[in-house]
């Protein structure tokens, strides 16, 4: 690795965003147990006061995702504020049809007119947040599935999935060209026999059939092991349909580590593809890369601030890695077609150190070289620690 190599690529890290889920900063934990951390939020303004501090030591996570109900208030105007004042913006709208009794058997899927209902008013209702935060995406993950087969007529689910996500699409439409539904598949869980939306072929054939401003979510944990994921990355990118990634990390299943921890060579590959495909896009003129960056993470016994800075610094060094790939050479050893020397190219952007290029980097912008032992010695962990005492502290599981 030589700096002036590292040079070339730098202006591309510049403007990068990769926002973050506000349910990140609250308690959460496995089926077996949440573990309460000290000085976690009580309120969403907490939360958004977390977040915020990632963005100031970062520079790298300009927004924050609401979660509805979960961070459900009066005043979201008055929320889009308070998180100007602290630095950040309001981002993605999550909606929620997984925590209700009436959806037990499916919400925006079910078989019973009046909860079908119900859940598309609730997506209607998040639009209507959405409106007031000044958000552009609205991300629908779904829990509708079945256990058993013959419990549930596959192909009806999928047909009245399409015709509402038709409505809540259509009133998307009139809040302006620039908003986006994003929907996100998951292979199995909550549901074990079928899921209504699996995998990104049916996330892609429910969008197609909605317009232009609908795409697909992919959740780095929402796919069976051994699937190649930048394989559909560079397949939704090609077919224009990649809306946004949910960033995190996994051994088994939906595990929601840390992204770039289990498998940082996953990341890059990944990332490579976003780069190969058009979808990294920091310096868009609205600001908006195309393609928007996420995490969806639990930390469920680490630190939950440290552990989003962790995230998003793995993230800007798999971006840089990726963009240190000598794309012409690449060209050049694929079209002759020399195997060894393509991956050659491949692994050396991989095997490249930048984590002192990035430190210095950082430094030239006012930011902390090392941002994790900013962050520990900032003392914030220990003045939320002490302020944040009464209350309830607030939880996803
Ligand atoms: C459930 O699997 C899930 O983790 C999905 O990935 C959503 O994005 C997230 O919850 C928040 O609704
Ligand atoms: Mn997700
Ligand atoms: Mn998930």
């Amino acid at each position: 690795m030589t700096t002036a190599r590292f040079a070339q690529i730098a202006p591309q890290l510049e403007g990068q965003a990769i926002e973050l889920p506000s349910w990140a900063f609250g308690n959460s934990g496995t089926r077996f147990k949440v573990f309460g951390s000290p000085g976690a939020p009580r309120t969403i303004e907490e939360k958004i006061a977390d977040a915020a501090t990632v963005h100031r030591l970062t520079g790298l996570a300009p927004s924050v995702a609401l979660h509805i109900p979960w961070d459900l208030v009066d005043d979201y105007a008055g929320l889009r504020s308070y998180a100007a004042e602290q630095g950040v913006a309001l981002g993605t709208v999550n909606s929620n049809t997984f925590q209700d009794d009436d959806y037990k058997l499916g919400g925006l899927t079910h078989v019973d007119a009046k909860i079908r209902q119900k859940a598309i008013d609730h997506h209607l209702e998040c639009l209507e947040v959405m409106a007031a935060t000044g958000s552009r995406d609205l991300k629908i993950w779904l829990a509708d599935g079945s256990n058993y087969p013959g419990q549930a007529d596959l192909r009806g689910r999928q047909d009245r999935l399409a015709d509402s996500l038709a409505t809540i699409y259509e009133r998307l439409v009139e809040l302006g060209p620039e908003r986006r539904l994003v929907l996100e598949y998951k292979f199995f869980e909550p549901a074990f026999y079928h899921t209504d939306v699996p995998d990104w072929g049916t996330s892609y054939a429910q969008v197609v059939a909605l317009g232009d401003q609908a795409t697909v979510c992919l959740d780095t944990g929402h796919h069976a092991p051994g699937t190649n994921i930048e394989f559909v990355v560079m397949q939704l990118l090609r077919l224009g349909r990649l809306g946004s990634f949910d960033f995190n990390s996994r051994f088994y299943a939906d595990d929601d580590l840390i992204v770039g921890s289990a498998d940082p060579f996953q990341l890059f590959r990944i990332l490579f593809e976003v780069i190969r495909g058009g979808g990294y896009g920091p310096a868009n003129p609205d600001g908006h890369s195309d393609v928007a960056f996420m995490l969806d993470q639990c930390h469920n016994v680490e630190d939950k601030i440290p552990g989003q800075i962790r995230s998003v610094l793995n993230v800007q060094e798999m971006t840089a890695r990726a963009l240190l790939v000598d794309r012409d050479a690449l060209a050049a050893a694929q079209e002759a077609g020399d195997v060894l020397g393509a991956h050659e190219v491949f692994m050396d952007a991989y095997q490249t150190d930048v984590r002192a290029d990035l430190a210095a980097w950082r430094e030239e912008r006012g930011l902390p070289a090392y941002p994790m032992k900013a962050y520990a010695e900032s003392g914030y962990q220990q003045q939320i620690e002490a302020a944040r005492v009464g209350g309830t502290q607030l939880s996803w599981t």
